[in-house]
């Protein structure tokens, strides 16, 4: 094998995914989501990985830490799931995986998106295992669903598809993915705590208590194409109306689970609050919300200063960071 390391970008979704397929639950272990989704890679925020062979036994090292348990089960599973499809003969050689989290520190953003796209592209890489990027972005999938949107940068859609093997649960990145949309996201970190509940298990939760998840799942495929025509015509503000509308029917189908999925906190709301009134008084900017308590706005590169500006004075606000569309994964073969 060789030594690679691979550098991924996280992405935040537009038209949210939240729920697995029945078939699923069945424990096909092909992590098929109930709905599709559409996301945006962003920079800065990203997870850079090496994978070389080791010396005796599997070791990970996540931020500097060498980790055990249920961390380096889910990462040496994955590692083993690529060595399968090269389709060996031999038994996978132990593995050292290095891992650094660009993402601010304890500040409890999810970081399996670009974790495991950058854990596909390096164990493929090393492996030698030479798959085009939609196979290696339904590779990811079966680490993390969101994962197999970080394969691309810019707007990714990924499809729910409809067979049960999951041939065609796939990713593409849109067309108008150039970066001539001049649009940036602010990234409001509301609490320095990671959260309570997994997404895994909180969309399991929904599937089988809430009332409004099959009204979710229904209405998602009309939110992916009028999210996709609307980024497609540049139009910001049908884009904004449309990923807020998904986040809220998301988060309306969690708050609706028994017991209660509540990701939010008091400042998540006093900045919807204040992001609502910004642009009454013209100053465009629309919310997504994921399985945590910080916000996301999508906004016009022009607009983002002063909504930084109006939006980190409120109380409770850790940080605000603006990010900008983000690249393509990086990969790097060194022996
Ligand atoms: C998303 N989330 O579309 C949604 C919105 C959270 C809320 O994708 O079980 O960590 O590993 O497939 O990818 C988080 O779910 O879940 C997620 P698994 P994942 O970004």
């Amino acid at each position: 094998m060789k030594i690679a390391r691979a550098i991924a970008y996280t992405n935040i979704a537009l038209v949210k995914y939240w729920g697995k397929r029945i078939s699923e639950v069945a424990n096909k272990g092909l992590n098929l989501p109930a709905v599709g989704s559409l996301s945006l890679t962003i920079d800065q925020l990203r997870t850079e990985t090496l994978v070389r062979p080791a010396s005796s036994k599997d070791t990970f090292v996540l931020n500097g830490q060498t980790i055990t348990g249920p961390a380096f089960d889910k990462t040496f599973m994955h590692v083993e799931r690529i060595w399968q499809r090269t389709g060996p003969t031999n038994p996978r050689p132990p593995c050292h995986v290095d891992s650094i989290n660009h993402l601010p520190t304890a500040a409890g953003l999810a970081s399996s998106a670009s974790g495991f796209a950058a854990l596909t592209l390096a164990a493929a890489a090393a492996f030698e295992l030479h798959e085009d990027r939609q196979t290696l972005s339904s590779l990811a999938r079966l680490g993390s669903g969101s994962a197999a949107r970080s394969l691309w940068g810019g707007f990714v859609r990924l499809n729910r598809g409809e067979k049960s093997d999951g041939s065609d649960c796939i990713a593409r990145p849109l067309e108008s993915q150039t970066p001539s949309w001049d649009i940036r996201m602010l990234i409001v970190y509301t609490t320095q705590k990671a959260k309570s509940i997994s997404s895994t298990a909180g969309m399991e939760r929904s599937r089988l208590t809430s009332p409004y998840y099959s009204a979710w799942v229904e209405t998602s495929t009309a939110d992916l194409d009028a999210a996709e025509r609307a980024i497609n015509a540049r139009d910001l503000a049908v884009l904004g109306e449309i990923m807020e509308h998904s986040c809220f029917k998301m988060h309306a189908c969690m708050l609706a689970s028994k017991p209660p999925l509540l990701y939010w906190n008091a400042s998540t709301l006093l900045v919807l609050q204040e992001l609502w009134q910004a642009r009454h008084e013209g100053l465009l900017g629309f919310a997504t919300i994921d399985a945590g308590p910080h916000v996301k706005i999508l906004c016009a590169t022009p607009m983002a200063s002063e909504l930084k500006s109006r939006i980190a004075s409120i109380a409770g606000i850790q940080g605000v960071d603006i990010v900008a569309p983000g690249p393509d994964p990086q990969v790097e073969v060194m022996e």
